[in-house]
């Protein structure tokens, strides 16, 4: 018996002694010495099912896995191709032949969803994330944040959409721009390792566009993951709350996009969650994004922004603080109980739902991937020669680490 595999791309569970590899042979390798057989690509069932594609692909193999192996715990090697002979390391899922990371086979993965309306800031948040774990992650012994080689092709590598992505952000000062909607969601799997427990995980994450969280057709296919998700990211749009735009638009700050109401987003999270009530047991971070939209304008909103006078406090101190994490949450659902209720009563009373169904494994985050509007231009509103510095990012997801357990992550 190996260990259970869940697959991000098709989400059925396989054993791991059960996958299967496909051939690597560009017939340019050698045996021996000797220049291998061409090994032809071949139509692939399973795979052009996943995609509703058309493709050709290359030969697609069970790796023969000995009896003791079984017994003690199987490491992918490479295998030899039964059609040419070549060796081959690339493991995919035996249900839908989806390129997976080899250590993933060993180890298993944890999926985490980010879900949102469109241009609730998803994609922006994703690329700010794994920034700044990158560069503070140590802090908490997260170590090896390493977005993975895998993928359909080259462009949706999970390190390619990354790279190009903070090029955008960090170099260019321009936001990350819309995702294509695309039949199945391309999963953006990292690598993380915490030092201290030296538990690896996968942390697979499902960039949709927002435009699958709206149609109840699409909800349904959603469904199927937030069902295997460990813990739930929603992120909600800061812009869309008619209180909050009405009194920045007094004061002619407008954001470009259009915005997903706040409710509508929660509506269909809620529906779904009354329906699959095992949710409420799931830790769901609910993230405020684009905050710096209320830090920046907190006198006209009224806001009392104590808690969030700094950046997480890890990043100086080293050890995650839940109690900064309760009194931001606790100040975001206090202000939505008391100032949004010119909106009717809906707000207070979503803040006050949100804790009764989740209870403690429910938080609000303020977070801001940019750190500062976009202007006219499109353009991060900061000066050319100033960093984008991306606020109170990575709570969300280290707080779901430590409520999933096993990181080891040092708190206060
Ligand atoms: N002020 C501010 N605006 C932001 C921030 N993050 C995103 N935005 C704005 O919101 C827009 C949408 O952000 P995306 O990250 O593309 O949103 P998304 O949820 O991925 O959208 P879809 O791909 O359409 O589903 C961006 O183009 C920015 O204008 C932020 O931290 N602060
Ligand atoms: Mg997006
Ligand atoms: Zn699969
Ligand atoms: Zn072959």
């Amino acid at each position: 018996m190996g260990i259970s595999i869940l697959c991000p791309y098709c989400f059925e569970s396989f054993d791991n002694t059960d996958v299967m590899v496909q051939c690597e042979n560009y017939s340019t390798r050698t045996i021996d010495g000797k220049p291998t057989e061409t090994c032809e690509r071949e139509e692939n069932e399973k795979f052009n099912r996943h995609w509703d594609e058309k493709v050709m692909s290359k030969h697609v193999f069970s790796p023969s896995i000995g009896f003791f192996e079984r017994l003690l715990g199987y490491k992918p090697k490479a295998a030899k191709c039964d059609k040419c002979g070549a060796s081959s390391t690339r493991f995919v899922c035996p249900h839908c032949n989806n390129w997976l990371p080899t250590e993933m086979i060993e180890k298993g993965s944890e999926i985490i969803s980010i879900i949102g309306g469109p241009a609730s800031g998803k994609s922006n948040y994703i690329v700010a994330l794994i920034h700044q774990l990158q560069k503070y992650g140590y802090k908490l012994q997260l170590s090896q944040i390493l977005p993975q080689l895998v993928g359909r092709n080259k462009k949706e590598y999970t390190r390619a959409l990354y790279e190009k992505g903070k090029e955008s952000i960090f170099k260019d000062h321009t936001p990350v721009s819309k995702t294509a909607k695309t039949s199945h969601p391309i999963p953006w799997i990292f690598r993380l390792e915490s030092h201290a427990t030296k538990k690896a995980v996968y942390l697979v994450f499902y960039d949709t566009a927002g435009e699958s969280f709206k149609d109840p057709e699409e909800i349904k296919r959603n469904a199927k993951y937030l069902e295997k998700s460990k813990a739930v990211i929603v992120v909600l749009d800061t812009l869309s709350i008619p209180y909050v735009q009405n009194i920045l638009e007094s004061k002619n700050i407008v954001n470009q996009d259009i915005a997903t109401p706040f409710m509508e987003t929660m509506d269909a999270l809620n529906n779904f969650a009354t329906e699959n009530p095992h949710l409420y047991k799931t830790p769901f971070a609910f993230v405020m994004s684009k905050f710096d939209s209320i830090i920046s304008n907190k006198e006209d909103l009224e806001f009392d922004i104590e808690p969030f006078k700094t950046n997480s406090s890890f990043i100086t101190t080293g050890k995650f603080s839940l109690r900064q994490i309760d009194e931001s949450s606790e100040m975001i659902k206090s202000y939505m109980e008391s100032h949004w209720e010119s909106d009717s009563e809906a707000y207070g009373q979503m803040a006050y739902d949100i804790f009764n169904k989740w209870g403690d494994n429910a938080r609000f985050f303020g977070v801001s991937a940019l750190g500062a509007m976009t202007n006219s231009d499109l353009k991060i509103n900061i000066p050319d020669n100033q960093d984008i510095k991306p606020f109170r990012v990575m709570d969300p997801l280290i707080w779901v680490l430590h409520k999933l357990g096993g990181y080891g992550i040092p708190v206060e």
